[in-house]
This record gives structure tokens, C-alpha cells and sequence, in this order.
């Protein structure tokens, strides 16, 4: 498939993805598009075994301002149930590597959504999140009112979504909603450090530590437990899991190879 709404980079540096959201004169809004290659390109990445994370990105403007209102402004309920664009981010979702938002400017709507969906997020001084779907007379329709709540609680989650307030760089970081923020020249590279630092970890166990922090989310806690239990012993199975534990007592870096 060929991209024209993003760039993909499955060798950004070693181990290590990005993919750029690029509609700039649009502020990345996401249309359907952008979407579907979204889709693409990290099913493919999830599938490549050098990749070990992966990186969102917009530009210094915008990571992106929301779905696509004039795209979306003319469709009916029947026209967003038949084009079920719920199969496309559930994949964001269900990517099984580690992905990290590294977010400068406008995180908006579906933006704020999409960045949420990732599993970090690194935020330049200049980044605003809000979801200011009530202001078009919908609500948020890509996960903003359960991510954000949980990422948040209710007080804040219910005044953003409901007045469609935007927020800073630092409150969010204050409120839970991002990892840390950090000057605007260096959001990018702040992102790529934490990429590495994962990826040097044994895939096979960042990938079950996901799954199993995802798991608390969309679960109750005793089956969460359960769930991370499993993939607890499941690391056992692993070479990495030897290597890793050898190397310590050895006092030696262990090296990883997803096996
Ligand atoms: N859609 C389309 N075009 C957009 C856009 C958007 N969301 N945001 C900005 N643009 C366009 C503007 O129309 C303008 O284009 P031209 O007029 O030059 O052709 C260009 O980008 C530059 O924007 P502005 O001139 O407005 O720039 P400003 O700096 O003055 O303002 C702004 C920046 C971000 C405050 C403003 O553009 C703005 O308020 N944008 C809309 C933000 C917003 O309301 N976002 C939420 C959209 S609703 C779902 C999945 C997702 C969603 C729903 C369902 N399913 C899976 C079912 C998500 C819904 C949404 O996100």
C-alpha cells in the first residue's frame, strides 16, 4: 500500500519505528485515508521483527487536530455505521509493540483519542489536548470518554468533554494524561530515548508486560490479576527470560533476542 497521508521510517534508528502524520496544511486532521494507512503501516511494523517500538508523530503544529470535520460533516449514522471505522483504530490498540505519542501542538479530538490509544505519550512544551467534540454538537466516538477517564478520573474528564476546554502540556502532565514534558526542540528526541531504552528489553516480555498493563483497563481487577499471572509464567518460556536473569548474576548486560 502506498502512503500519501503518512511517513513511515521502520529503521527511524535501530529497533526503532516512526511513523509521521502528514497532512500539515490540515493540522494532521485525520481522515479516513489517514486512517487506513495508520492501519497498514503499524500492522506491518507489529509484524517486523526489528522493529521492538514504535513512534507516532506529528509536526511542531499539530500532532493532529481531530478527525476530519469537513469529511465527516455531511455523513449520517447509516454512512459511519457502513464505513465502520472502529475495525481501523482498534488496531492502533491491538498492536502488540510498544507505541509512543510523541506529541507538539494541536492533540484534538481523534488526536487527543489517537494519542491516548498509544501507550505513552511525550509532550513538547507547546502541546494542547482537549476533546472539543461537544463544541460540533457530537462527543468524542474513538475511546475519549473511557481513556481519558481512566487516564484522568472523572472530575477533569467530564469538564473537558463536556465544555471542550483545551489543556497545556503541563496540566496534562499534572492530571496523569502524559508521560513528561519537555521543551519543544527536543519532543522528538525525548520520544526516541524512551523507544530505546525499551527496546532494549526483551520483546517477548515487553510484549506480555503490555498486554498486561492493557488488560487493567478493560477489565476488573481480579481478572487482570489473573491475566498478568499468565503472562508472568509465559515469560518463563522464554530464552530472554534466562539470559536476562544469567546476565545479572553474571554482572553483565544481558542481550535480548525476542526468543
Ligand atoms: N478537520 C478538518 N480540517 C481541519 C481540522 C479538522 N479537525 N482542524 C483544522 N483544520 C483545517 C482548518 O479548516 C484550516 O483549513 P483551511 O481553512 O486553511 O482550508 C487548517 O486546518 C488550519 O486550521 P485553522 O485555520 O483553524 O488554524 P488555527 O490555528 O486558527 O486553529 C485549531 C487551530 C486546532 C484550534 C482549529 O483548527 C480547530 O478548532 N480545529 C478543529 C478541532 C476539533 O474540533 N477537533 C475535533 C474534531 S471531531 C471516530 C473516530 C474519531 C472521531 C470520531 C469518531 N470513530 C472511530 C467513529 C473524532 C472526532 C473528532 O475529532
Amino acid at each position: 500500500m502506498e502512503f500519501q497521508f503518512i511517513l513511515v521510517e521502520a529503521n527511524y534508528q535501530p529497533n526503532i519505528a516512526l511513523v509521521r502524520l502528514n497532512r500539515p496544511k490540515e493540522l494532521n486532521a485525520l481522515n479516513l485515508q489517514l486512517m487506513l494507512e495508520m492501519k497498514e503501516a503499524l500492522a506491518q511494523l507489529d509484524a517486523n521483527e526489528e522493529v521492538r517500538c514504535i513512534i507516532i508523530t506529528g509536526n511542531e503544529q499539530a500532532f493532529a487536530a481531530g478527525a476530519d470535520i469537513k469529511q465527516m460533516e455531511s455523513k449520517t449514522a447509516i454512512d459511519l455505521l457502513k464505513i465502520d471505522q472502529f475495525e481501523t483504530w482498534d488496531q492502533i490498540r491491538k498492536t502488540k509493540k510498544p507505541i509512543i505519542a510523541a506529541v507538539s501542538g494541536f492533540a484534538l479530538g481523534g488526536g487527543c483519542e489517537l494519542a491516548m490509544t498509544c501507550d505513552m505519550i511525550i509532550a513538547a512544551e507547546s502541546a494542547k489536548f482537549g476533546q472539543p467534540e461537544i463544541k460540533l454538537g457530537i462527543m468524542p466516538g474513538a475511546g475519549g470518554t473511557q481513556r481519558l477517564t481512566k487516564a484522568v478520573g472523572k472530575a477533569m474528564a467530564m469538564e473537558m468533554v463536556l465544555t471542550g476546554k483545551f489543556i497545556g502540556a503541563e496540566e496534562a502532565k499534572n492530571i496523569g494524561l502524559v508521560n513528561r514534558v519537555v521543551p519543544d526542540e527536543v519532543y522528538l528526541d525525548e520520544a526516541v530515548k524512551l523507544a530505546k531504552e525499551i527496546a532494549q528489553m526483551s520483546p517477548v516480555a515487553v510484549r506480555l508486560a503490555k498486554e498486561s498493563v492493557l488488560k487493567a483497563f478493560d477489565s476488573g481487577l481480579q481478572e487482570g490479576l489473573y491475566f498478568e499471572r499468565k503472562n508472568f509464567y509465559m515469560c518463563f518460556a522464554s530464552e530472554d527470560q534466562k539470559e536476562g536473569m544469567n546476565a545479572f548474576i553474571e554482572k553483565r548486560k544481558p542481550v535480548f533476542k525476542g526468543n
